[in-house]
């Protein structure tokens, strides 16, 4: 066979290799060290010197040619097989994105940020307290003396009694002890958290809930500003058409203790199952600040006085929300957790 036609049957198969393997074989064969090319090479030197010259320039122009039609076959048997790959791959960029599972607040975190962040334009600021306290502040120092039922082991759980009593605070007032006793007034706080009672477990009892409790000491404080401020919150969580009703309570460490209720907001007063036919549902209880209490971390009462509040937060989520199990909160059910709106993180 002419070298020609070698060469030209070289071309052709090339044009038939459509892989990696084929290329490299066919390289091997043509350009390779044992290769077409190489034994037309070797031939030269039995050539007649006046051939020689001719024929070896004749194969470096075919050889030249050879390598450029490979290369350029490699680029398209790369470019046919990235087609080749993608099409298996299926892309179908017209698809919707697959959904991650966003994270969001617990709907209790979110109503302690909702409810802190209107005390707040009330001027009240939000302060945490320690979830293990002593009974000092737990109890003494807010005029529940060691015979008061609410120090009975049933409401109360123990931590430790031996050198100092010491529990899982059964309310956030302890943490409100400790303000009045850092600073004088004038006093605007707020103390959301866990609180903890030995409790059996019900639609509408935790062992654990949350409370909110709310604090304001000056000169001149009076109900009227308690009953203010408080309708103002009530309006603001519930919305402006809500009513609110003050009732006599009490609270040892009060005096005059008070509870407020609001007209049910789910049949606008008339009575329905939720606020059990009596149009009201209570929210908060609340009342002046007892003088003992006031005494007992400095503060002079003939000096200054001051309203109080406290509610739970789990039972202001039920009620916005309608939910009807308090146990729900801490199922950790995305089914029940997913429900609520997931912004504000
Ligand atoms: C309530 C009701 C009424 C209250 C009182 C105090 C403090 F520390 F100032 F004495 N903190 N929280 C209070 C008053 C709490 O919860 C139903």
């Amino acid at each position: 066979m002419s070298d020609e036609a070698t060469i030209r049957a070289a071309l052709a198969r090339l044009e038939t290799v459509h892989d990696e393997a084929g290329l490299a074989a066919w390289h091997r064969d043509v350009l390779g060290r044992r290769g077409s090319l190489s034994e037309a090479l070797r031939t030269l030197g039995s050539l007649p010197e006046s051939e020689r010259r001719q024929a070896g320039q004749r194969l470096n122009t075919l050889k030249a040619e050879l390598e450029a039609a490979f290369a350029a076959r490699q680029e398209a048997v790369r470019a046919e097989l990235l087609d080749h790959r993608l099409a298996g791959e299926g892309v179908d960029v017209t698809l919707p994105g697959r959904r991650h599972p966003l994270g969001g607040l617990h709907p209790l975190t979110a109503m302690i940020r909702e409810v802190t962040d209107i005390w707040a334009h009330l001027g009240f600021q939000t302060v945490e307290g320690p979830e293990v306290e002593l009974a000092k502040y737990s109890f003494d120092m807010l005029n529940i003396p060691k015979d008061h039922p609410a120090r009975d082991v049933w409401d109360t759980i123990h931590i430790e009694s031996d050198a100092a009593e010491i529990t899982l605070r059964p309310h956030t007032s302890p943490m409100q002890v400790r303000i009045m006793l850092q600073q004088q007034p004038p006093v605007r706080v707020v103390v959301p958290g866990r609180v903890y009672r030995y409790e059996a477990q019900d639609a509408t009892h935790e062992w654990h809930f949350h409370q909110l409790e709310g604090l304001a000491v000056d000169r001149h404080i009076t109900m009227a500003d308690l009953r203010g401020t408080l309708a103002e919150f009530a309006r603001q969580i519930f919305g402006a058409e809500r009513k609110v009703r003050f009732r006599c309570d009490y609270f040892p460490f009060v005096e005059p203790g008070v509870d407020m209720s609001i007209d049910c907001p789910f049949c606008s007063g008339k009575g329905c199952r939720i606020c059990k036919y009596s149009g009201w549902i209570e929210i908060l209880g609340a009342g002046m600040v007892h003088p003992n209490v006031l005494r007992w971390v400095g503060y002079d009462p003939d000096v200054y006085s001051g309203w109080a509040f406290g509610m739970g937060f789990e039972r202001l989520t039920m009620l916005k929300y309608g939910v009807n199990d308090i146990r729900a909160f801490f199922s950790n059910d995305l089914r029940f957790l997913g429900q609520f709106q997931r912004a504000r993180l």
